[in-house]
């Protein structure tokens, strides 16, 4: 059931963003730390194995064990490492959450399909492949997707600030269309214009438990995370199902694009007819098969 209100899609159609606090529970989150926390685990033991790391750490503090993993064994992992390619089913509660799908039905429409997408970020302290440049998520997806309503949805796991390498956001900046960029020697996309300059950019700090909303077209960027911890956080990606309504041929090809850019096609978790609702089981077929597919697809990076 739909649940913003018209003043809320209306701002989040202006601002190409919504920023709702309070909405979910600390013990809605449970799950995902569960996840995360087992996945710090097993990466300890296999660098303890490797011989790497002394000590598994396991006394320190949910977002101070990585970065203390990393700093004994003199490494920066990626922001993917450990989660993309781990299968997820402590996930599921938060991709499934009803705030969140009532949230992202008010902004796409009674058809919503979950794109695969899932990341469980840590933003380790002082690790610049962890910072994002300014960028439109479309430009990480392909120009085609730029047709597309790709509704991102942002997780803080501990709250964040400019110290830690909260979000920032550039209001309005969805309705420039998508501009021109080009991947920079970490991957990561540079946009050629100087965007802090075009808009005006702020920063969205977030408490856990608050929830942040945007497009694939809103600017946005995370800077270095410059405390002593891990700045934890899950984002996820919703799109409109590719066979709810007749795409027009760029539609069509925005979609072929953002399925080639995920692996997989998207997967219907919201509907006005429920046999069109992926159930658990089909969840996790849909989810382990794309582990395998994204776990073939890093072996090139
Ligand atoms: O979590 C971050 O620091 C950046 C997230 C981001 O850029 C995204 O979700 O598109």
């Amino acid at each position: 059931m739909a649940c913003l209100t018209k003043s809320e899609v209306d701002s989040y159609h202006d601002q190409g963003y919504l920023l709702l606090r309070k909405c979910i529970k600390l013990e809605d989150l449970a799950s995902a730390r569960v996840l995360i926390t087992e996945l710090v685990d097993r990466y300890a033991r296999e660098l303890f194995d490797n011989g790497k790391i002394a000590s598994l750490h396991e006394n320190e503090s949910f977002d101070r064990r990585m970065c203390v993993i990393n700093g004994e064994a003199r490494l920066k992992a990626r922001n993917w490492d450990l989660t993309e390619t781990s299968n997820i089913p402590d996930l599921f509660p938060l991709i499934l959450h009803p705030m969140i799908l009532d949230s992202v039905e008010s902004l796409l429409g009674s058809e919503v399909a979950w794109t695969g997408s899932y990341v469980t970020r840590p933003k380790i302290p002082q690790h610049e492949l962890t910072a994002f440049p300014w960028h439109q998520d479309s430009q990480y997806y392909g120009e085609p997707t730029q047709h597309l309503h790709v509704v991102s949805v942002w997780i803080p796991l501990v709250d964040t600030d400019e110290y830690n390498g909260c979000l920032y956001i550039i209001p309005g900046s969805h309705k420039w269309g998508l501009l021109k960029g080009e991947r920079g020697a970490d991957r990561n996309i540079i946009t050629f214009e100087d965007v802090e300059k075009k808009g005006d950019p702020i920063a969205l700090p977030m408490k856990v438990g608050d929830v942040l909303f945007f497009t694939n077209l809103t600017y946005h960027t995370s800077k270095l995370n410059s405390s002593n911890k891990v700045r934890w956080s899950v984002d996820l990606r919703y799109i409109v199902p590719p066979d709810a309504y007749a795409l027009t041929k760029r539609e069509r090809e925005g979609y072929k694009t953002l399925n080639d850019h995920y692996k997989m096609s998207t997967i219907t978790v919201r509907s006005l007819q429920p046999e069109n609702i992926a159930n658990k089981k089909q969840l996790e077929e849909y989810v382990y098969q794309r582990v395998g597919l994204m776990k073939e697809s890093r072996k090139n990076y």
